[in-house]
């Protein structure tokens, strides 16, 4: 076996600089992007004002206040102010719940900024007003801001302020990602679940490295309310307040996206068909996990944390825990509706559901099986009022056939129930919550209370005689099927 001939010395001497150069290189690498000498790593101390805000609760041209965000703001300074509030927001159909916010709603505006910009930042506790049109049963109490983009003393920055004070302070976010900020007032968990959250974006310098269409922010959290031990009432309906028990064991009733039950089913993102989109997703938890998964396309990126270095392909679904975050990239291949879910799907059940609309405004196919056109009508007299007094006082949570909504889908409750037990139901579900078995297991599900609607007997025979109506209808329609 021959050897191949080795290069003459100087060849060798050439070979070996080559690689050592090569080497040196490589060691050097190229520009660290994450290089410490170019973030700031002091911070100068945060300030108590004496003024207080008045006027908007939040400001600064790099916020954005629904989920479509803005594009970047050019300016290295930005100037945001985000106040807290407290307030009654509606976080499912019919519930009032008495609601802690940064700039006055919930989730808190998006900040969007870019490594190296300087973020000048001022919030007052304003818990102590009642923001105009809002209505808050709530004692003033002290509240904080904590930025996961920031790198700052917390004992400084984030301590915790009086309400009627104001803290300022600047920052520059040092790395790019999808930051949550949250109250870090004691009990941070109560504060969280109150609603006091949102999401800072923050850009690589040289900004992304893909091209997209469409940018959403989509921002997961739970809900744990209970009936306002108060009995306080905002329009005729009960107002729900935070339950410090449930908040422990995680024993969430709503699970949702960007604040709202249903909320992105009821206003989907839109897009079209063939565009690219990047959803910005937050979980905020207090307390649970998110699979978040879009049904019927594949992320073509993830970036963990919304940082592109941290980078997965192909992905189905991405796993955040609380105050874990991703950027996602995917293709909407063809017209059609894109539903988002948890796919722990106990969590979707409470609400963690939305849709990507890119079926360019075609009419809704539904999402569930479907047993009674919308638009059929009894005809008897009784069962028409009872549909009319249905459509004013319950439609809000419960559907017919169309899936559990806050209360159970009431197709086939005659089958279920005697007319006999709906009668007492109905007049006093109190009453049957105290005493009734069955309606405490059903409270069990729904976790919820049905609130007393003020009903008479002969409304609740109405009721009762359109839920007959639509129970007929239904197995004439399964019938007709076969
Ligand atoms: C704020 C939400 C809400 C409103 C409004 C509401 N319900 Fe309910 N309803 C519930 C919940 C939640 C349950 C499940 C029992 C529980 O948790 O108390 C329920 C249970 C029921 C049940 C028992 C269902 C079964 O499977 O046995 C009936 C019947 C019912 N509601 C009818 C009505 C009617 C009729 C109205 C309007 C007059 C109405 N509800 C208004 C929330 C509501
Ligand atoms: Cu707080």
């Amino acid at each position: 076996m021959r050897h191949p001939a080795r290069p003459p010395v100087r060849g060798r001497l050439a070979v070996l600089l080559g690689i050592s150069l090569l080497a040196a290189r490589a060691l050097a690498g190229p520009a660290d992007p994450f290089d410490e000498s170019r973030m700031d790593l002091k911070p100068a101390p945060a300030t108590l004002l004496k003024a207080r805000h008045t006027g908007p609760y939040a400001a600064g041209s790099a916020l954005s206040f629904t989920a479509a965000i803005k594009p970047l703001d050019p300016a290295h300074d930005k100037t945001i102010r985000l106040d807290t509030s407290h307030k009654i927001i509606e976080i499912a159909p019919g519930v009032q719940y008495s609601a802690w916010t940064f700039g006055n709603q919930v989730p808190g505006p998006t900040l969007r900024a870019r490594v190296g910009d300087r973020i000048h930042f001022s919030m007052t506790n304003r818990s102590d007003e009642i923001a105009p049109g809002s209505i808050s049963f709530q004692a003033p109490m002290m509240h904080s801001m904590d930025f996961h983009a920031a790198m700052v003393s917390p004992q400084d920055k984030y301590r915790s302020i009086a309400p009627g004070q104001t803290i300022a302070f600047d920052f520059t976010p040092n790395y790019p990602g999808v930051f949550m900020y949250h109250c870090g007032t004691p009990m941070i968990l109560e504060h969280i679940a109150s609603g006091m959250y949102g999401v800072v974006v923050v850009e690589p310098r040289e900004g992304y490295p893909t091209k997209v269409d469409r940018e959403y922010v989509v921002i997961q959290s739970e809900f744990y309310p209970k009936p306002d031990p108060q009995g306080h009432k905002v329009d005729g309906k009960p107002v729900y307040v935070l339950d410090t028990e449930k908040v422990k064991t995680k024993e969430s009733t709503y699970t949702v996206f960007n604040g709202r039950y249903n909320g992105l089913v009821e206003q989907p993102l839109v897009a079209k068909p063939g565009e690219r989109v990047r959803l910005f997703v937050l979980n905020v938890g207090p307390s649970n996990t998110s699979s978040f998964h879009v049904v019927g396309t594949i992320f073509d990126r993830v970036w963990l944390d919304g940082n592109p270095r941290n980078e997965l392909r192909g992905m189905q679904t991405v796993l955040l825990g609380s105050s874990s975050s991703a950027i996602v990239e995917f293709r909407v291949p063809e017209k059609g509706k894109y539903i988002m879910v948890d796919h722990h799907f106990a969590n979707a059940s409470q609400g963690a559901l939305g849709l990507i609309d890119a079926s360019g405004g075609t009419p809704d196919t539904d999402l569930e099986h479907h047993n009674i056109p919308a638009t059929a009508t009894p005809t008897d007299a009784q069962a028409v009022q009872g549909k009319q007094i249905f459509e004013g006082k319950c439609i809000a949570c419960h559907s017919v056939g169309e899936g559990n909504k806050v209360g159970p889908d009431l197709l086939g409750v005659t089958r279920r129930r005697s007319d006999g037990w709906l009668v007492r139901w109905l007049k006093s579900p109190e009453t049957m919550l105290k005493s009734d078995e069955t309606a405490q297991a059903l409270l069990k599900k729904f976790n919820l209370p049905m609130p007393d609607q003020g009903l008479s007997e002969a409304d609740a025979l109405r009721l009762i005689a359109y839920f007959h109506w639509f129970d007929q209808q239904g197995k004439a329609m399964k019938s007709g099927e076969h």
